[in-house]
């Protein structure tokens, strides 16, 4: 765009901007709130991306083009005026008119609230994964809840957890469409009886309870191209028209009751990441947006094949982003065979080539398993279908491997009084896969190893990857305009291009226009830190950090008991020769983890003891920042040098912020977990900091015991000093942290903390060496960089598109 070029669209703009301002307040310019001046740029936007979106679903339509519909009971989109903003190519304009206006831009997308619409790593990698399909020019959509409340907010009061309501729509949303007319009902409880209808037999069900599902579309805009993909939200409302007035007394009663207990589907997302809430509402959402997001994909499908579903299974992906929505396929065999009128095995065919299955977690805890009375009662017919689903597949097993009573009782869908979720996705999916290549080979060798050996054409591997539009190009401006001058501008459309970066590996000026902008993020994370909870931080410190869900596999604990003995040693030592360092954490617990909580509380209270220390005050501070989301960690991982991803070995699946940090220049500090390993591969031996246990040797351990605890207590006096720490009083009075003690050591470490501990030490020790060494350490940073390319959603986008979707 030439200079008057844009000059005219600004001023096309600015007229506009000001008309739209008028049109939402009421109030002219000068006299608009900055919620208002928010709203009405909210607005404008959509009213430009809704042309095009228009244009690629008649595009769709027209060319038949095959569709992925990703399955999620998360979608963690974050903040999207920005990213619709840069998307349409009008970042400069934007921003230059506000500026002319007198507007604050930075003020006003604060107004804008982030939809904490899931946990963590899960729902926040659907939302990379429709960012790339659409900057790819894919057709790719997301289907899931609507939350009215999303994840909580977490506030921290006197060093622990407080758990408020995230009410993200009070001001409403002005990027979501609410489509009434493609609402579709959904069916519990109540009673199947089959009848012989012209010679078929044929399921009815009865005396069900009625929940109207209700559609909420939120287009999903490729970077500077056409395609404008959905993310279709569904809610739950009462079936009729609430009519109020009309009831008398008893009759109201009922009416408000079925009105709440209809809404309550939609109400709350649980907060439990990795974790299985056996809850019937738990179950009532996983069918719920599972039958809601089927019946309008068939009939959508329907109505652009001559009203037939011939072809449904060449035509559409069904992708289960793990196992919540698993009714997916005994949903899609009901529609096909009791709508459709198609026999078992033609609906069978069609299911098995439609769907396909991500598995995000190993941990046992995470499996679910719903009783089959739950299941049975709520969803009568589904259980019919899940159990000739069952039935056919273990008297296949029988056929092939007979006699074997032991395997067919192990892959049983359906056992001890349970349906298991992850053997019913594996059973109705041609694809299965892991997010990480140690991940995919845990699956295989182990968690699904007797699915394994069934069917091993059915598994695969995608490692997962991030969107290098919101988490480098959007978060670090600076960083992308010295990309551009430096390697031109094609890594923003195919991130390998990284790699010219080579040519700058040990160039000084680059060097020194780099560190300058890791300064600079890092001054803007100090500045947040100090406006949100007073501590100052020096931004030539080190800035170590750790952000991620709260949880003892991740290890918070190891990188805690890290900083407590590192105090120690200023303490003993105060010239002790360190580059000063910042510890940052920041991520929520489940409310109902507590010992999660316990973990933050420890961070909090080393952190008041550290900060307060006038003798250490030079060298180390720890932080806590509350209310981890996505537009934090935008703010974060650009300023970061390095990365903490120190899981027990085996336990992370892939791991998706050490993609994060990487793209922005930080260092891994990690052990060979999930993607660490394949960071670790492009990087290369001397551009990350590995240390610890294997997942093989973990293995070995869990599996036939001869780690103790207390040996490794016994033998290392630094453990003992932060473990008596922990309970006598150092970190507070009246502050015991008995049961982190209890578990490191009465219940013998079950994540290998401590047996870590000084592997840890050792690697925070390379760290410091390595960062002392300026040019050493540049160096390593943008060669992290410049290998990032295949950590971009992208990348993994493709992987799926060929691997699994077979798209061409
Ligand atoms: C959440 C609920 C149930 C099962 C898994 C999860 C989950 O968030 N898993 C995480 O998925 C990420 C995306 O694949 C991975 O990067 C994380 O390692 C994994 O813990």
């Amino acid at each position: 765009m030439n200079s008057s070029e844009k000059q005219k669209r600004k001023e096309a703009f600015k007229a506009d901007y000001i008309n739209k301002i008028e049109e939402v307040s009421g109030n002219c310019l000068k006299e608009s709130s900055v919620l208002k001046q928010y709203q009405a740029l909210a607005e404008l936007v959509m009213d430009k991306v809704t042309t095009q979106w228009a244009r690629t679903n008649t595009l769709y339509n027209k060319h038949q083009t095959k569709q992925v519909y990703f399955f999620s009971i998360e979608f963690l989109i974050g903040r999207l005026l920005k990213s619709y903003i840069n998307n349409i190519d009008m970042e400069d304009v934007v921003t230059e008119s506000l500026a002319e206006l007198g507007l604050d831009y930075a003020a006003i997308q604060e107004q804008e609230s982030d939809p904490g619409l899931g946990n963590g790593g899960l729902g926040r990698l659907m939302a990379c994964y429709l960012d790339s399909s659409a900057a790819m020019g894919m057709p790719a959509h997301g289907n899931g809840i609507r939350y009215k409340y999303g994840l909580f907010e977490q506030r921290i009061i006197n060093g622990e957890q407080v758990e408020v309501a995230d009410n993200w729509l009070k001001n409403g949303y002005p990027f979501e469409i609410r489509k009434p007319d493609k609402s579709v009902i959904v069916k519990y409880y109540g009673s199947i009886h089959s009848e012989n209808i012209n010679g078929n037999l044929t399921f009815i069900h009865e005396d069900y309870e009625p929940i109207m599902a209700v559609p909420y579309d939120i287009p999903i805009k490729g970077y500077h191209n056409e395609t404008v993909n959905s993310l279709r939200l569904w809610s739950a409302e009462p079936i009729d028209g609430f009519d109020l007035p009309t009831f008398n007394q008893g009759q109201f009663l009922y009416a408000v009751r079925q009105k709440s207990e209809a809404e309550a589907i939609s109400q709350i997302l649980y907060p439990n990441d990795s974790g299985f809430d056996g809850k019937l509402l738990r179950l009532k959402q996983e069918y719920f947006f599972v039958c809601a997001g089927l019946k309008r994909i068939v009939s959508h499908y329907k109505r652009n094949n001559s009203n037939s579903v011939d072809g449904f299974g060449e035509k559409i992906c069904i992708h289960i982003n793990d196992t919540h929505p698993a009714m997916c396929g005994p949903e899609l065999m009901r529609i096909l065979m009791d709508e459709e009128g198609l026999s078992w095995n033609d609906a069978w065919k069609m299911t098995l080539s439609a769907l396909s299955f991500t598995n995000h977690t190993v941990l046992p805890e995470a499996l679910e398993k719903w009783p089959i009375d739950m299941m049975n009662k709520l969803l009568p017919r589904i259980y019919m279908i899940v159990e000739e689903i069952n039935r056919r597949f273990i008297e296949e097993l029988d056929a092939c491997y007979p006699n074997n009573m032991e395997r067919n009782h192990s892959l049983s869908i359906i056992k001890d009084g349970q349906v298991h979720m992850a053997s019913l996705s594996i059973v109705t999916s041609h694809s299965v896969n892991g997010v990480a290549s140690l991940h995919s080979k845990i699956l295989r060798e182990e968690t699904f190893n007797g699915f394994y050996q069934v069917f091993p054409e059915r598994f695969h591997s995608v490692t997962n990857g991030v969107s290098p539009r919101r988490f480098l190009m959007h978060s670090n401006p600076k960083l992308k305009n010295l990309l551009n001058e430096s390697i031109g501008t094609e890594w923003e459309k195919n991130l390998f291009q990284l790699k010219k970066l080579s040519n700058y590996i040990n160039d000084p000026v680059f060097y020194e226009k780099f560190n300058a902008i890791k300064l600079a993020n890092k001054v803007y994370l100090a500045d947040y830190i100090t406006k949100h909870i007073g501590i100052s931080v020096d931004p030539t410190s080190i800035f170590d950090i750790q952000v991620k869900r709260i949880h003892e596999y991740k290890r918070q604990l190891l990188n805690a008991l890290h900083v407590l003995y590192l105090y120690n040693r200023l303490k003993e030592n105060p010239n002790l020769e360190m580059a000063p360092r910042s510890f940052i954490f920041a991520g929520k617990a489940a409310p109902g983890y507590y010992f999660a909580k316990d973990i933050i509380k420890l961070i909090n209270a080393i952190a008041y003891m550290v900060n307060n220390d006038k003798a250490v005050q030079d060298k180390l501070k720890v932080v806590f920042l509350a209310n981890f989301n996505v537009s934090l960690a935008e703010i974060i991982y650009p300023s970061a040098n390095v990365s903490e991803q120190i899981s027990t070995a085996g336990k992370e699946a892939s791991g998706t912020s050490n993609m994060k940090f990487m793209m922005n220049g930080a260092i891994t500090l990690g052990t060979m977990d999930g993607a660490n390993i394949e960071i670790s591969e492009a990087v290369g031996p001397t551009n990350i900091v590995t240390f610890g246990l294997t997942s093989d040797e973990v293995s070995h351990y869990q599996k036939y015991g001869g780690y103790h605890s207390v040996d490794i207590f016994e033998q290392d006096p630094r453990i003992q000093e932060v473990m008596h720490q922990l309970v006598d009083g150092t970190l507070g009075f009246g502050l015991n942290f008995q049961s982190i003690y209890d578990s490191l050591l009465l219940y013998n470490d079950p994540y290998f903390v401590l047996k870590d501990f000084n592997a840890y030490t050792d690697a925070q020790n390379r760290i410091d060496q390595l960062f002392r060494n300026n040019k050493t350490w540049t160096k390593m940073s943008i060669s992290n960089i410049a290998q990032s390319g295949m950590f971009s959603s992208d990348r993994s986008i493709a992987d799926y598109q060929r691997e699994i979707w077979k798209i061409k």
